[in-house]
């Protein structure tokens, strides 16, 4: 009999707002297929500025996981090749605002981006313990995951001319890397203290709220 697991009762005592975040109207368009292009062109510029501020965020996830897991070595490997894969993803990020018309360096960040960029860096305080961050890690891919995963399905209409974008966050293999970086989150929540897991549950929150916001931006937010 498998125990329930940190992130299984946040999901579940956290729906909601998990689907807020997951099934947004900007997704919902991107799967019904009557996205407005303009809409996704404001993302995709945005997102760019968003992943530039992730990387250093992620590098110092990279580096408390050396210092502070019981089973660094997994953990290095499985953030190392997050990393990667975020290489990867600014280079497709140039192609694809190419493709589209969109100048990269004239995109300004707006208020929701700024505010999510700046809460990464309040994440990067080494004050921020390890369990915390790994946590908010988890979340913030596993939000882009679900979402894009959603578009992939059977019968959903999905234009053509994203289905490459979904495919790089929907695809198996990135379900498998949320799945790890899930499974190092529970095994260090399991054993937290009491106050390292509240904050990281208000962390996973803040997360999801800001994921929300995010999406916001393409639909006419600011
Ligand atoms: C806003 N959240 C946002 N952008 C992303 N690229 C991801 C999550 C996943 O990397």
């Amino acid at each position: 009999m498998g125990k329930t697991l940190m992130t299984e009762t946040w999901l579940r005592n956290h729906r909601l707002l998990y689907v807020g975040a997951t099934r947004h109207p900007f997704i919902r368009s991107i799967r019904d297929g009557n996205i407005d292009l303009s809409s996704f062109k404001t993302w995709l510029g945005q997102d760019y500025v968003f992943v530039r501020s992730f990387v250093p965020f992620v590098a110092s996830v990279l580096s408390k996981a050396c210092k502070g897991s019981d089973n660094s070595s997994n953990d290095v490997e499985v953030i190392l090749g997050g990393m990667a894969a975020l290489n990867d993803e600014i280079a497709w990020f140039k192609k694809e605002a190419s493709k589209w018309g969109v100048q990269l360096s004239d995109i300004v960040p707006q208020k929701a981006n700024q505010n999510y960029c700046r809460f990464l860096e309040s994440l990067m305080s080494p004050e921020v313990e390890y369990t915390v961050a790994i946590t908010a890690f988890w979340a913030i891919e596993a939000v882009y995951q679900e979402s894009f995963a959603h578009c992939l399905e059977d019968g959903t209409k999905t234009p053509p001319e994203l289905q490459e974008t979904c495919q790089r966050w929907g695809n198996e293999g990135f379900g498998q890397y949320c799945n790890a970086l899930r499974k190092i989150a529970d095994r260090q929540l399991e054993k937290a203290s009491d106050d390292v897991i509240t904050k990281a549950e208000v962390t996973f929150l803040r997360v999801l709220e800001h994921e929300v916001d995010f999406w916001n931006i393409s639909h006419g937010g600011t």
